[in-house]
């Protein structure tokens, strides 16, 4: 049985092009900062992005964690929404590797206000922590793949800057945001102090994350990527593959959108709980709740059925298309789960 694997787009396979790319990579020792291919995808990740430098780093929770440690001080507060994957998935990361305490705000479908971030953001008082940061995840992985809208960026940025606060976006799946909205990925880091965004989701790549923002941040990251053994030799290997990602990979996320949007609208149709105004990009969440199962009975019967999925919470399940999984395969998803409902 061929199986369709939605668990996430972290399970993309690098393409031909990537391994070609890999085997034929020039590399050289980079924590000497002699290894060319990844200076070259530090140097496009930046460009693409509009900032001045970036950092190779091993994984998204890396990349943030990182930014975390370069940004704040002992005792800082850094505010993030309530099941951003900072928080949420990172292993208390920021407690212990920063010695910051996380301020969670709940949202509406991952996103933050403006207004909600200024209310947290606390007064000058010896009893308090100081606000040192702001996080933002874009898109949002557990509210579905939303994304922020760019005016919604810009007024969290006025009040950043109003307050002295600075902001980092989570954007693993920044491309994904960027190819939704329209825009080039430029747009939304604008608004960010600093960026990370996976090579190894949507875009493919076997392995790793880029942060970017200004040199001198960078500077300061690459000293404690180095400090959590993310110094790494010949990692052009890797770096060949994420050059491949950036260049080729970006503009076909949209047909990871419009298969997400296909099953999601197919499931809602036929009754299935979802919430389509949260179907923007390749994350399609369902909610079995009303169908009187748990989602681990559920996924486990899709599982039989040759259909993997992740599970969310009690009745949360989550599907993310990628580069794997075409329309034939949405189509396969599709009837199995209207075979499922009517078994109930
Ligand atoms: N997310 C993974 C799991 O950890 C949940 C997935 O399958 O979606 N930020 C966001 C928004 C993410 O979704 C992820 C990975 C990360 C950071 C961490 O990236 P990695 O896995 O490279 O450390």
């Amino acid at each position: 049985m061929n199986v369709i694997d939605l668990r996430s787009d972290t399970v993309t396979q690098p393409t031909p092009q990537m391994r070609d790319a890999m085997y034929r990579a020039e590399v050289g020792d980079d924590v000497y900062g002699e290894d060319p291919t990844v200076n070259e995808l530090e140097a496009l990740g930046a460009h693409m992005t509009g900032k001045e430098a970036g950092l190779f780093v091993a994984s998204g929770t890396m990349g943030n964690q990182v930014a975390v440690m370069t940004h704040t001080n002992r005792s800082d507060e850094v505010i993030c929404e309530a099941e951003s994957h900072i928080f949420f998935y990172e292993v208390s990361g920021m407690a212990v590797l920063s010695g910051v305490q996380a301020r969670t705000l709940p949202s509406v479908k991952g996103i933050l206000s403006a207004e909600a971030i200024e209310a947290a953001i606390r007064p000058q008082d010896i009893h308090q922590p100081k606000s040192a940061l702001i996080c933002l995840e874009d898109t949002h992985n557990r509210a579905g793949g939303t994304c922020y809208p760019l005016e919604t960026l810009a007024a969290i940025r006025e009040v950043a800057d109003r307050r002295k606060v600075l902001v980092h976006i989570d954007g693993a799946r920044l491309f994904n945001a960027a190819v939704a909205q329209g825009v080039q990925a430029d747009k939304i880091a604008q608004y960010a102090d600093s960026v990370q965004f996976c090579l190894s989701k949507g875009l493919c790549a076997p392995v790793g994350t880029l942060l970017v923002g200004r040199a001198d941040f960078i500077t300061r990251a690459r000293r404690y990527r180095k400090m959590l053994g993310g110094g790494m030799r010949q990692a052009g290997i890797l770096a060949a593959a994420g050059i491949v990602g950036l260049q080729s990979m970006v503009e076909r996320l949209a047909e990871d959108h419009e298969n997400a949007r296909q099953l999601a609208e197919a499931l809602a149709s036929a009754e299935f709980a979802i919430d389509l105004s949260t179907v923007q990009t390749n994350i399609v969440i369902l909610d079995v709740s009303h169908m009187g199962v748990k989602a681990a009975d559920f996924a486990a019967k899709l599982k039989e059925a040759g259909i993997l999925v992740s599970i969310f919470g009690e009745y949360r399940i989550r599907m993310v298309t990628h580069h794997g999984i075409t329309s034939v395969e949405i189509a396969k998803v599709i009837a199995t789960l209207h075979r499922l409902l009517k078994k109930g």
